[in-house]
Parts: structure tokens; C-alpha cells; sequence
């Protein structure tokens, strides 16, 4: 494990485990990471500095964002979501985490396409304008229609069990559940919310991905002054 900036030389591959190209505090990033741990799939994970990249970095995606995936074949897949659905479609019966039958998956990708992306763009509105309530009241709309979804439906958006849908979703919720004192925001009105929250913190892989709170909120404060270093808090421990 490394951080690797501008300058460095590109790690070359030791053996055939994939290459996860990551930054520790990245949701998006944290997608693909859960989905690893669910499936137990070993692999290399490569954090770069994504305020000073390198240029192999870039000529993996050019788009300079963070998930990369990389095989030692040389194959490279980015965009979060498009990350996991490698996954699963690589390495389908570990186990499988999208329904086989193709209505429950779509209703699946249907709540993470509508709910799960406008929860998400209204939370970092929210981050980014701390003490205006107008993006508050819209993120507070959007926990609303996830609780009332939980309420009306099973433990996870997977069923009885967390599927893709619960992980492609899930580290944003992480984020919010650290950081909505800061906020101005009590997620305990939103019971079921809070209900699929807990359970989604029982789940293996997701105590596998986590970092202590501590953690995000000195990341949050790094985000806040524009701190370039943030991304390095903590390191040393995992990915
Ligand atoms: N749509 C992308 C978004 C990924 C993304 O925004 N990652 C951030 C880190 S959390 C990033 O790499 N930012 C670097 C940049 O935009 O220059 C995905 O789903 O993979």
C-alpha cells in the first residue's frame, strides 16, 4: 500500500491479485472496497494523491477520478458502479450480490439511479453549504423517501440480506451518520433510515471498510480548509 503523487514511477504488478486504485476517504471508492471484502477477494489497493496525480494515473483514466480498476493483464474499468458490476459479473457466485431474477435486479438499480443519487448529490449540497437550509430541507426531503421505503419494504435493499444496491449506496449514509451533528441534522427521525443503518453496520464487510469517526471528522475538517493533506490522515492503517 501506497500514496503515490506526481513524480512517482507506476508500482509494477507482484502477482495476479487485481489492482483497486483508491483514496482512503473516497464513497466512491468505498464502493468497489465493500464489494471486494463481500465477495473475500484478495487484492492490491494502490491510494493516489488525488490533489497532485500522477501522470500514469491519468493515462489510466483520464478522467483522473478514483475508482480504478486494474488486472494484471493490463484490462483497466473505472466509474464506481460500473467498477462493482465487473465484479460481480468477474467473480458472480462469491456471493452474488444482484439477484438472478432481472425484475428484482432492475427495482434493485432503480432505487440507487433515482433515490440513492439524489440523496447523495443533496448530501454533499448540504456538506458544501453548511448553516443554509434550503439544501438541508432538500436532503432531509430525500431521507424522508428512504425512510418510507425502508419502512414499506425489506430489511435491506437487497431483502433479507445486503445486495449491491445496500453497497453501492451505503458509504454515503456512513458519511451522514458521522457527520450530521455537524450538519445541523438528526438522523433518529428517520427510524427506518436508522434501523437499515444499524443493520448495514453489523455487516462484515462493511466493519471491514470502515474507518473510525474520528477519522472522517478530522477528514471533514481537512475538506472544509481545502487541506491537501486530509487524504493522508491515518496513513498507515488499511486501505
Ligand atoms: N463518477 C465517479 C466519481 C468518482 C469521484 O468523484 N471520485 C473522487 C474522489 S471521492 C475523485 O477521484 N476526485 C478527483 C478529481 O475529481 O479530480 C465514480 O462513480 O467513480
Amino acid at each position: 500500500m501506497g500514496h503515490y503523487s506526481k513524480g512517482s514511477e507506476k508500482p509494477p504488478f507482484k502477482d495476479d491479485r487485481l489492482r483497486l486504485y483508491s483514496m482512503r476517504f473516497c464513497p466512491y471508492a468505498q464502493r468497489p472496497r465493500l464489494v471486494l471484502a463481500a465477495k473475500g477477494i484478495d487484492y492490491e489497493c494502490v491510494n493516489v494523491n488525488l490533489k497532485d496525480k500522477p501522470d500514469w494515473f491519468l493515462d489510466l483514466n483520464p478522467g483522473g477520478t478514483v475508482p480504478v480498476i486494474e488486472q494484471p493483464d493490463g484490462a483497466v474499468i473505472y466509474e464506481s458502479a460500473i467498477c462493482c458490476d465487473y465484479l460481480e459479473e468477474a467473480f458472480p457466485d462469491i456471493p452474488q450480490l444482484y439477484p438472478s431474477d432481472p425484475v428484482k435486479k432492475s427495482q434493485q438499480k432503480i432505487i440507487v439511479e433515482t433515490m440513492g443519487k439524489a440523496f447523495l448529490t443533496a448530501f454533499f449540497k448540504t456538506l458544501y453549504a453548511v448553516g443554509e437550509e434550503e439544501p438541508k430541507e432538500e436532503l432531509k426531503k430525500r431521507l424522508s423517501a428512504f425512510d418510507k421505503y425502508f419502512q414499506q419494504n425489506d430489511k435491506y435493499l437487497g431483502g433479507d440480506k445486503p445486495g449491491m444496491g445496500d453497497f453501492l449506496i451505503w458509504p454515503f449514509f456512513e458519511r451522514l451518520l458521522v457527520w450530521q451533528a455537524l450538519i445541523g441534522l438528526d438522523l433518529t427521525q428517520f427510524p427506518a433510515v436508522s434501523a437499515w443503518c444499524a443493520a448495514m453496520n453489523e455487516v462484515p464487510a462493511v466493519k471491514e471498510c470502515t474507518y473510525p469517526a474520528e477519522m472522517y471528522l478530522k477528514y471533514y475538517d481537512g475538506l472544509k480548509s481545502g487541506d491537501p493533506e486530509a487524504q493522508l490522515i491515518g496513513i498507515d492503517q488499511k486501505p
